[in-house]
């Protein structure tokens, strides 16, 4: 009997430095694809989308036919973690996303348990999707960073964050606690998401950016550390990748600190730190920029070679800086592709 091969993305995450590096991006499952678009007028709104196994499953594996990606993300959003706490989270059309009033927290506290059940189809869709996708490539289960999650859970809305900090300024001991129901909730939905079937686990801290370094180390690091503290603690060996966006100079003091095996990096990263994590033993992926993607052209071309040259010879992830952008043409995704498989 041959051996399953371990998934590129596996090894790269064990610290291998492999011939070429592993490719996935971040939102290949959505908006730009037209498969997407059709599957998603079948659905009554993105919430019900998400809770909907089969068609979670669906969204997930689209990318996979269209691009010889390395990894499957799960097909769900970090606001299911909110809702399944008991504070309302619907989708506007065309505007994004909207929660209803900050319940007490104590009230989100006692919903702790019961949270990871209501998530329980997130893993049915987890299970559909390890069914199908070949052996060699990796599926990643997710959720937000407590910080991402509450700067929603509070200001109600995507925005520029300033009441969510300015909340992190005048009630930091109400902060603290949501953001202790917050990893309690995480741990336990990604330990489900592992049992499912995830074998690498990403945290997005898509708003980490504009802390000072105390305040960081508050909000983001320690409940970065505790969540993978929590799941190890649970039995889970599935390796983390953790994505402080925006958090400049101070990703190094992340990297330090919490002990995730990945480090996203956002498309401000310089390749000199890029190195330095390396060097400390980290796994990095990143960074190209989502706009490059989108604008194509030689300067595309020219940025995916020196990201190869930078990081090629130290364990690295290919992906983007941040998420695919809708109207990014088909063609410049199957290019970098193509290009970073090659080898
Ligand atoms: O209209 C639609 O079809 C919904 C658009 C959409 C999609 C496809 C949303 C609403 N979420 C998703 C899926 C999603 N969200 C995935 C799926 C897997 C993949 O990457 O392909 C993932 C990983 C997320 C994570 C997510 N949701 C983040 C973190 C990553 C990031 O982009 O920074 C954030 C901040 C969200 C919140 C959210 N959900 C949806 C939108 C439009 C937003 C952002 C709103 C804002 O700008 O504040």
């Amino acid at each position: 009997m041959t051996q399953a091969p371990v998934p590129l993305l596996l090894r790269a995450l064990a610290g291998e430095t492999l011939p070429r590096p592993p490719v996935w991006f971040m939102r290949q499952a959505g908006r730009s694809l037209p498969e997407y678009r059709e599957l998603r007028t079948r659905a009554k709104d993105f919430i019900a989308f998400c809770h909907d196994p089969q068609m979670a499953a669906e969204a997930t594996l689209q990318p996979m036919r269209r691009f010889p990606f390395d990894a499957a993300i799960v097909f769900a959003d970090i606001l299911l973690i909110p809702r399944a706490l008991g504070q309302d989270v619907w989708f506007e059309a065309g505007e994004g996303p909207r929660l209803g009033e900050l319940p007490p927290v104590e009230t989100l506290a006692a919903q702790v348990e019961a949270s990871t059940a209501r998530l329980a189809a997130i893993g049915e869709t987890l299970s559909l999707v390890r069914g199908q996708l070949e052996p060699e490539r990796a599926l990643i289960g997710f959720a937000g960073g407590p910080w991402t999650v509450a700067t929603y859970m509070i200001e109600g809305r995507g925005s520029d964050r300033s009441a969510a900090r300015t909340f992190a300024y005048q009630h930091p001991q109400t902060l603290d606690r949501l953001l202790e129901v917050l990893v309690d909730s995480t741990a336990r939905y990604l330990v489900m998401q592992a049992k499912a079937g995830a074998q690498a686990l990403k945290i997005f801290e898509s708003w980490a950016e504009g802390l000072a370094e105390d305040v960081f180390e508050r909000i983001v690091v320690g409940p970065h550390k505790a969540i993978v503290e929590k799941v190890r603690g649970a039995g889970v060996t599935a390796p983390f990748i953790g994505f402080p966006r925006g958090a400049g100079a101070l990703v190094e003091t992340y990297a330090a600190q919490v002990p995730v095996e990945g480090v996203a990096l956002d498309t401000q990263a310089p390749f000199a730190l890029g190195r330095r994590l390396q060097a400390q033993g980290k796994t990095i992926q990143g960074a190209l920029d989502n706009l490059l993607l989108r604008a194509g052209g030689p300067a595309l071309d020219a940025r995916v070679e020196a990201y190869l040259e930078a990081w090629g010879q130290g364990p690295y992830i290919f992906n983007l800086g941040h998420g695919i952008l809708p109207d990014t043409p088909i063609e410049h995704i199957a290019r970098v592709v193509e290009r970073i498989t090659r080898g």
